[in-house]
């Protein structure tokens, strides 16, 4: 940890950096959260550069919408103290580093909420699904020309088959022949892959700025005040559909069980938290929503849940290289509780759809 001190104390804060640990479960940075000597918290995070491989392009999205919602906020009379903020190095960057060193960036530590893991309750997944609505309207009017693309192609699902179908056909670690069950049950869902890009490439479906990572833990809860605190992890925010936003949510918290739960009877699809998150949502941004958003918005959550299960699934055949794992097997786990899922949703898709359109009226 003696480099990390070193790296932390490079960014302006207010006194030494005395302490550092590794914190959060993120899949894809690593972070710290730092100790300055007065005991205030900072996060520092090592970017995954292999993923975001235009690190000066990405950090200018992020300081441009940290700095837009302050703006918003300050304009609506709310405090931002405690908003997300880039904390520049002494010498004015956004962050610092090299090919040699990796890259670093020092966010300020948001107090006051947490990243749920797993199994949220109702009420806490309901706050979860207003705090990303609010983030949503927030970027409403946000330039989006200005964005730099982060990583190519986050959710175009059809780009992500053809890789799946490449990891199939390569099958680099020789996994293939453990997992047909699973390839094949991919193959048969294909269809899936090109509806909402259809409706996007018409313009059926508008483009908006979303996060496009609104996995539950990358939304700070206040879990005794039911408030939502602050969204973060913006490495992937750029133009998309608000079915990607409002399906990852679903994907990653209407479920009893956790992403990587290796007993696959203990994860099911809740449509008791799809009804929380719907309710959150919709009271935030429905009145925003075009008719083929809300017709599709339950879909979403499908396609959403299907498409990670295959990074998954891809992941797993290329050896694991793309998502951080901790022990062997690991994505296909992950993989596996998406099927469950997916499967789950196919099932209540009607349910979920009335669910849908009781609270858009
Ligand atoms: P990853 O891209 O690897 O998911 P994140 O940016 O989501 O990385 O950070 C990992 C975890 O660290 C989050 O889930 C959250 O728990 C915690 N975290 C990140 N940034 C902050 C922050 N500014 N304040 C408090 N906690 C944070
Ligand atoms: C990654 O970074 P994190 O852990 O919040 C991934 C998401 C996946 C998610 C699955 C940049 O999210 O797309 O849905 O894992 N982020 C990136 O848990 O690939
Ligand atoms: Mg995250």
């Amino acid at each position: 940890m003696v480099e990390i001190l070193k790296i932390a104390n490079l960014f302006d804060v207010q006194s030494e950096i005395v302490e550092a640990e590794r914190y959060g479960c993120g899949h894809i940075n690593d972070t710290y959260r730092v100790t300055d000597a007065n005991g205030k918290y900072y996060i520092l995070q090592k970017i995954n550069n292999k993923v975001f491989k235009d690190v000066d392009g990405l950090m200018s999205n992020i300081v441009g919408v940290t700095e837009y919602i302050k703006e918003k906020m300050r304009l609506a009379g709310e405090p931002t103290d405690n908003a997300l903020s880039v904390i520049p190095t002494k010498d004015g960057k956004k962050y610092w580093g090299s090919d040699e060193t990796g890259y670093f960036r020092l966010y300020n530590f948001v107090y006051g909420g947490i990243s749920i893991e797993t199994r949220a309750t109702p009420e806490q997944f309901a706050v979860s699904a207003v705090g990303f609505g609010r983030f949503q309207k927030m970027l409403d009017g946000y330039p989006a020309e200005t964005l730099k693309d982060p990583i190519a192609n986050f959710h175009n699902t059809v780009w992500r088959f053809e890789n799946f179908e490449k990891a199939v056909k390569e099958d680099v670690e020789n996994r293939l022949a453990s997992v047909m069950d699973e390839v094949d049950w991919f193959y048969a869902r294909k269809k899936y892959c090109s509806a909402v890009l259809d409706l996007m490439a018409s313009g059926e479906i508008p483009m908006r700025v979303t996060h496009n990572d609104t996995k539950l833990n990358n939304v700070l809860v206040n879990v005794e005040k039911l408030e939502p605190v602050a969204v973060i992890d913006l490495d992937t925010v750029m133009k998309g559909s608000i079915l990607f936003d409002f399906g990852d949510s679903i994907r990653s918290g209407a479920t009893t069980g956790a992403e990587d739960e290796k007993d696959l009877t203990k994860v099911e699809f809740s449509l008791e938290l799809f009804e929380a998150y719907v309710k959150g949502f919709v009271g935030e941004v429905g009145d925003r929503l075009t008719e083929c958003e809300k017709e599709n918005l339950a879909f979403g959550a499908i396609l959403m849940t299907y498409e990670c299960g295959m990074r998954f699934l891809t992941d797993y055949l290329e050896g694991d290289h793309y998502f951080r794992t901790h022990r062997a097997g690991h994505n296909l786990d992950r993989c596996r509780t998406q099927m469950k899922l997916v499967e789950g949703m196919e099932a209540k898709f009607e349910e979920m759809d009335a669910i849908v359109q009781k609270y858009l009226k």
